[in-house]
This record gives structure tokens, sequence and C-alpha cells, in this order.
């Protein structure tokens, strides 16, 4: 067995790490908060402390796991059995941070074994070890024999979070593919390896450039009526204007409900930045030319029948290259997730591929972020957080949105 110590920025930078020493068999024994660097308790850096492990001696194993088998299953499969013969292999710098767990002692007095904060060992964890191979084989024979981790809670937590079944098991299979059953023994700490299982599901799907990017000059926004698109357009000008220091302009086809131009036009005129309206689509060319002078434009659609299947397509119509530059699609978070599905299904024949969830602030069920970046391949860029313009609007980071959905919002 080959034990590495990891020094990240975030848990995503340890996996990508892990997999490139390791290999895809290694698994993670310990992740700890730590702080680094700093000068008398200023400047310190909070980074995380993991130590991950690989049992040489296994030949490869295919890295998707098989839908069907069960987290029980693949515990198993990761754990050195009793029978066999392991040699050991662990870096010099891992045996001096390793720490010891009396996993005997913890097992005989059914002692909670993770404390949430720091994830140390509550009950022994005595001195660092004389024989760290030795006592290394005796801790990973007292860990088969402890029980197999029960998940109901966390299953519990995420299903009143509305995240779908498939996407529960795939979080439970990750962190049983990945995390030693030790560390999966308490709902606690379930409940915090869960989270960065999430951050990482959610960090997957996003592309390098999650925001609008500096270089991007055409941005269309969609989505249902009410979500929050004209609110949410007027924040990103206004951070466009303000922030970024960048010549906006703004166009809506929006035509069709009263007022919805006047609203975008108080924005326009607030931010004193360009608003051209379109009202059919041989108009979009106009438009553009009408703001040649502007380097990021931000194109509000109208959002009526967005349940009919022919609604994108009508959309499309205003956008001769509708691959040019970003799409975004809108969903308020209030919405069902059934209901955010039918839309996603509709917008499946345009190239949408970043998301906005807007009106975090009403509601406490974040599942569906995770059920729509996921099944949709989208990439998480925005959050808004009440109808405050320009202020109420964050970047979606998957950390915090893994901490929405499992409590610590
Ligand atoms: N609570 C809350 N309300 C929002 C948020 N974003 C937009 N709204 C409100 O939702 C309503 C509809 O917004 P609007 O931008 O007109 O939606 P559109 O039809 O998609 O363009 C307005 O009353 C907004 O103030 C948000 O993040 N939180
Ligand atoms: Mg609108």
């Amino acid at each position: 067995m080959r034990v590495k110590r990891y020094v990240v920025d975030s848990m995503p930078d340890a996996l990508q790490r892990i997999k490139a020493d390791l290999g895809k068999d290694a698994i993670i024994l310990n992740t700890k908060n730590i702080k680094t660097g700093g000068f008398f308790g200023f400047f310190t850096r909070k980074q995380i402390e993991v130590i991950a492990a690989v049992d040489v001696n296994k030949g490869p194993v295919p890295s998707a796991q098989p839908q069907s088998s069960s987290p029980s299953d693949i515990i198993e499969e990761k754990r050195p059995k009793l029978t066999q013969k392991v040699s050991f292999q662990v870096d010099d710098e891992v045996k001096k941070e390793i720490p010891t767990y009396d996993l005997k002692s913890i097992v005989a007095k059914k002692s909670p074994i993770f404390t949430l904060e720091n994830q140390t060992v509550e009950a022994g964890g005595a001195s660092l070890p004389a024989e760290m191979p030795a006592r290394t084989r005796e801790n990973i024979a007292v860990v088969d024999s402890l029980p197999k981790p029960n998940f109901s809670s966390l299953r519990n937590k995420l299903r009143l979070q509305d995240v779908e079944d498939q996407w529960i098991e795939e979080v439970i299979q990750r962190m049983s593919a990945r995390y030693s059953g030790v560390l999966l023994q308490n709902d606690q700490s379930q409940i915090q390896h869960a989270k960065l299982v999430i951050e990482e599901m959610l960090t997957e799907r996003q592309s390098k450039q999650s925001l609008i990017a500096n270089d991007t000059r055409f941005v269309k926004f969609f989505g249902p009526t009410g979500v929050g698109k004209t609110t949410t357009i007027a924040k990103l000008a206004a951070e466009g204007v303000l922030k970024n220091k960048r010549k906006v302009g703004l166009i809506t086809t929006d035509t069709y409900r009263i007022g919805a131009v006047d609203q975008l036009r108080t924005y326009s005129n607030i931010l004193n930045v360009p608003l051209e309206v379109v009202f059919q689509p041989g108009e979009m060319s106009t438009a553009l030319e009408n703001l040649s002078a502007c380097d990021l434009i931000l194109v509000d659609t109208a959002g009526r029948n967005y349940r009919k299947p022919d609604y994108a397509m009508e959309l499309a119509q205003y956008f001769p290259s509708l691959s040019g530059g970003e799409n975004y699609i809108v969903l308020s978070l209030t919405a069902k997730n059934s209901d955010m599905v039918e839309i996603l299904e509709n917008f499946k024949c345009l190239p949408v591929e970043k998301v906005i969830f807007t009106k975090s602030d009403e509601t406490q069920t974040y599942g569906s972020i995770l059920n729509m970046v996921m099944r949709y391949h989208l990439s998480l860029s925005y959050l808004t957080t009440g109808q405050n313009v320009p202020d109420d609007i964050r970047v979606a980071v998957p950390s915090k949105v893994a901490n929405l959905i499992l409590g610590e919002g």
C-alpha cells in the first residue's frame, strides 16, 4: 500500500492530483481543514490536507463503477481483504503527519469516530507510530470489522432537498469509492464527505469560464416568464458597466408583455446604456448594427409558451447564429423540479450551456440545482438572492451550493 499526503486549496484539486499520482484505485483515508503559511498568525491560508492511499498489489480496475453495483459492493471491493498479503510504502512526510487511529478502542467503546470541524479521531489517537506499516496493517484489519456505513439519514436529507434518487445514489457511490469506510461511519462525517462529492460533481460540469467571459460580446438569456430574466440582466449590465468597465448595450425581444420593454428601459436609463427593441426576427441585425460601439450586448427574450415544444425554435429565429457568444437559461428555484425538467427538455434543441438560478432567497430547497446541472450538462454560473439591482447576485461557487444543499447555507 502506498500512502501520500496532499495539501490543496479544494477537493477537486486533490482528486486530480491523487488520480495522477496514485491512479484511479486510490482511496482517501483522511481529510482535514488546515491553515498554512502566515506570519505571527496573519496572512494564513485555509487549505485541505488529504491523506490518500492505493494498494500497489492490486491490478487495474475499470474507472467507472457499473451502475448496478451497490455502495456496499464498492466499499467491499476497495478494502484490502484480511487474508490478502499487503506491502506498504509510506511517504516520509506522511509518516510525520498521518493520524493514528486506535480503532480497536473506538469500536469497543462505540464512540463517535470523527468530530465535524477537524475530522480527527475522538477516541484513541495516541502518539505517532514507531512502526507505521505494522500499525497500519492492524488498523486496516480493524476497519474491516467495522459495520458497513448506513446512508439512510444522508438519503433522507438529500430527498428533503429534492435531489433526485439517481443523483443521491451517485453521491453515495462516489463517497464509497473515494473514502475509506471508517470516514463514513457517522451521519455528520457522511454529510461532510457528501458535500465534497457534490462540490466535485458541480465542478466537473462547470466550463472553464463559468461567468460571462471578458471577451464575450453577445449574451442571450432564455427562460420562462417571471423567473427574473430582466432583473438578472439589469444586475449583470450594472456589473459590466460599473465593475468591468465594459460598453454595455441591451436588446429585448420581449414585446409581448405590457410593461416588459419599459422595465428594461428603466434600467437602461439608470445605467445610461443603449437599449434596442426587436419586434420581429428580421430586426435583430439592425439592432446589432446600432449597438456596434458596444463590447457587451445582453439580450432579453420573451418567456411565453415555454412549455410548448416549438417555443425554443420560435426563439431561435431571432438569432441566426445561436452558437456565437454565450447562451444562459434562467430558472427560478421556487419552481417545481418537474417544471424545470420540462423546460430544459424543450430547450435541448438550443445550444444553452450555462444556467443561472434565481430566487434562492425564496426557498430552502436547492436540490434541483444538482439535478439540472447533472442531467442537462449545464455549467453553473450565477445565483440570484433577491430583488435588489445590482446587489442581489452571486457567483454560484460549487462548495457554497453544496453547503446550501446540505445545510450551513
Ligand atoms: N425574491 C426574489 N425575487 C426576484 C429575484 N429575481 C427577480 N425577482 C423578482 O421576480 C419578478 C419577476 O422578475 P422579472 O425580471 O420581470 O422576470 P422575467 O419575466 O423573467 O423577466 C420581479 O418582481 C423581480 O423583482 C430574486 O433573486 N429573488
Ligand atoms: Mg422580462
